[in-house]
């Protein structure tokens, strides 16, 4: 059998952590042959629940998991990491504005960053989900010079999962026949959910989405609008942000870094822009398509951008721009 790797998810006495570690511990991400030492990070105050987590875990009895650790302090949490989960953050609960957040947790990914930079293995693989995710993950990045910034990258598979589920239920197949949808962006309202170049089975044949759906005016209005305001309408429903889902992404996302891509199909993800080759503005966290090879991520090249995905895809970097701004205006005031 293969050594243990070190997972640590931070935040673990959340609920989003309640559904991933579940996940992460039967072998769901990492393989059925992989060992694990969990690592479980979260507050002093929630300490007594992290002791009931780590009570589950354990009564789950699953093979696969040879230590966990549970603890509130970083540099035990951080050291000599192969893979960092950082859902740990304030949740955005209903009616709150999104910078507000972004202040109250630029400052936990700032800490989080510095400690992934001393303690953690330089090869260690490092997934933000707390929000606001792609600002929060270029805050780590830069809180840790020591570790490649290509080892970074944000949730937007839950964004994808919701274009795909949408596309299926429009035309009346299943998600796993949606392929190639694309968000670009910001994990938020001013995300691009874009399927120009995807694809779907329909009857045995597979097919472009616009020529299946055959209704521009739904691809181009409702269905952006409802991926885009998908979050908020189950925190309207649940009052609490979205968690089984958020964890079935977490797990899609971490799978795909670990054994890559099908062939002639792409994930997206939110990874740091260098420019290239889609004009985004460099050192952004953007989401982008990408194809994965020995875990390893590349930017789908070459795709033909429309005038109209060409105004989404800016207006979401615009936003990311004023994020980073925020962020780095409050970071130097504390
Ligand atoms: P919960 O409030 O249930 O759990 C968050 C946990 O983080 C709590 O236990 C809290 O004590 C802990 N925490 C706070 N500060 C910490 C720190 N400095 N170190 C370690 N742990 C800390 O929230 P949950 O519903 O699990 O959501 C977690 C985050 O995921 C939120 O920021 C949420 O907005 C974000 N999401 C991001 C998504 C994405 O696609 N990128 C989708 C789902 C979710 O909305």
């Amino acid at each position: 059998m293969a050594e243990p790797i070190k997972v640590l998810v931070t935040g673990a006495a959340g609920q989003i952590a309640y559904s991933l570690l579940y996940n992460i511990a039967k072998g769901d991400v990492f393989g059925n042959d992989q060992p694990l030492i969990l690592v479980l990070l979260d507050i002093a105050p929630m300490m007594s629940v992290l002791d009931g987590v780590v009570m589950e875990i354990q009564d789950c009895a699953l093979p696969l998991v040879h230590g966990v650790i549970a603890t509130d302090k970083e540099d035990e949490a951080f050291k000599d990491i192969d893979v960092a989960i950082l859902v740990g953050s304030m949740p955005r609960r209903e009616g709150m504005e999104r910078k507000d957040l972004l202040q109250a947790n630029a400052k936990i990914f700032k800490t989080q960053g510095c400690a992934l930079d001393k303690f953690a293995k330089k090869s260690v693989k490092v997934l933000v989900v707390g929000n606001p995710a792609n600002t929060n993950c270029l805050t780590a990045i830069k809180s840790a010079p020591s570790i490649p910034k290509e080892n970074f990258s944000c949730l937007t598979r839950l964004d994808h999962n919701r274009a795909k589920a949408q596309i299926a239920s429009k035309l009346g197949v299943q998600s796993g026949d949606v392929k190639n949808v694309i968000i670009w962006g910001n994990h938020s309202s001013t995300q691009y959910p874009d399927v120009t170049h995807a694809t779907v089975k329909v009857e045995g044949k597979e097919m472009n989405v616009y020529d299946a759906v055959a209704d521009d005016n739904w691809l181009k209005g409702d269905f952006i609008a409802t991926v885009q305001q998908r979050g908020a309408a189950v925190i309207k429903a649940r009052k609490l942000s979205s968690a089984m889902s958020a964890a079935k992404a977490i797990s899609d996302h971490m799978r795909t870094l670990w054994f890559g891509t099908p062939v002639n199909e792409w994930v997206s993800m939110g990874v740091i822009s260098d420019g290239n080759p889609y004009n985004i503005p460099n050192d952004l966290v953007y989401s982008f398509p990408v194809q994965i090879k020995n875990k390893t991520w590349n930017i789908v090249p070459c795709l033909k951008i429309n005038d109209f995905s060409c105004e989404k895809m800016k207006a979401t970097a615009k936003e990311l721009l004023q994020e980073k701004e925020t962020a780095s205006e409050f970071l130097s005031s504390i």
